[in-house]
């Protein structure tokens, strides 16, 4: 049994890890959880930005809108609701499918004080292009305002942001059979690159989902890889953020069906792996968001997560 922010079952309020009571946020499917901690009137508050299977399963075309959670003690969950969806998205840009809205991020933005929702959709239901588009909050949680997507990021999936303590704002994205790129946004506006993005080299087994966080002065990118019938999470790490990077190898073991997505955040001084599974429903498509604590060894490596509450 694993923790799990979705409990509303009984799989997840009977497992025996010490974070047992970690959550409910309802009876929703939810899926590549990206956890960032802002701190709101003085207070760290931790804000998942998830994808949102629907039910019934129709695949990965039918994951058209996103939901966020917030908590500040990681057992009790708020839900923000329905804070975008594509026909809204496509109604105020002029653009975009109907369906396939898949792994999101959110930044803040102190230059200008707006946080910047992003996610990977298709540009139209024709042709196969997805867009990183953006939409703008003064609020974590929306609501958010789509403002089109970003002019010259590939038409790769999955994207994260990062912010260097210099405040230099990172995109990623990664996915698709088309690797892992990075590149630099303008400090003043998210939704322009400062230059051009570049593949980045040198990961091992790179399937999808970048996520770059800093820790001890260096960068670390973890992502999926491509192991057969579901994906470990990797990592790599670097002296910059756009590498090179050096692979470490695989730090999570492969989870529930068809994909592993996960993201590492600090929250109130530990580390946390937050990850999906689809261990509830037995549908690849149908997955749950769960975490677990990560743990650094003392040469920085980071050790297995132990995602069996063991
Ligand atoms: O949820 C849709 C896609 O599946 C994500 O973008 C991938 O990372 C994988 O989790």
């Amino acid at each position: 049994p694993r923790t799990s922010v979705y409990t509303d079952n009984p799989l997840f309020l009977d497992f025996t890890s010490p974070m047992k009571d970690c959550g409910l946020v309802g009876a929703l499917y939810t899926a590549d959880p990206s956890a960032r901690v802002w701190n709101i009137d003085g207070r760290d508050v931790l804000y998942v930005y998830a994808s949102h299977d629907l039910e019934p399963p129709r695949g990965c075309d039918y994951m058209d809108r996103y939901h966020i959670f917030s908590t500040e003690d990681l057992v009790n969950w708020t839900d923000h609701g329905e804070v975008m969806n594509a026909a809204t998205s496509n109604a105020v840009t002029g653009i975009g499918s109907d369906g396939f809205m898949w792994a999101p991020d959110c930044g803040y933005n102190p230059a200008d004080s707006l946080y910047y929702f992003i996610y990977p959709h298709k540009l139209s239901n024709v042709e196969d292009v997805w867009g990183i588009f953006v939409a703008t909050s003064r609020t974590p949680a929306g609501p958010f305002d789509p403002k089109g997507y970003i002019k010259g990021v590939p038409s790769v999936i999955d994207p994260c942001l990062f912010v260097d303590d210099d405040g230099q704002p990172y995109i990623y994205v990664g996915g698709g059979g088309k690797g892992c790129w990075g590149g630099k946004l303008r400090r003043d506006d998210w939704t322009k690159l400062d230059g051009e993005m570049k593949q980045l080299g040198a990961f091992e087994d790179f399937h999808e989902a970048p996520w770059v966080h800093k820790y001890n002065g260096k960068y670390y990118l973890s992502h999926s890889d491509n192991n057969f019938e579901n994906n470990h999470l990797r990592y790599s790490v670097a002296d910059d953020p756009l590498g090179p990077y050096t692979p470490k190898g695989v730090y999570m073991l492969a989870h529930g069906h068809d994909t592993t997505h996960g993201s590492i955040v600090k929250f109130k001084d530990k580390w946390y792996q937050f990850y999906h599974t689809a261990d509830y429903s037995g549908r690849g498509n149908l997955r749950s968001v769960c975490f677990d604590e990560l743990v650094y060894n003392p040469d920085g490596s980071i050790a297995m997560v132990n995602t069996w509450g063991e």
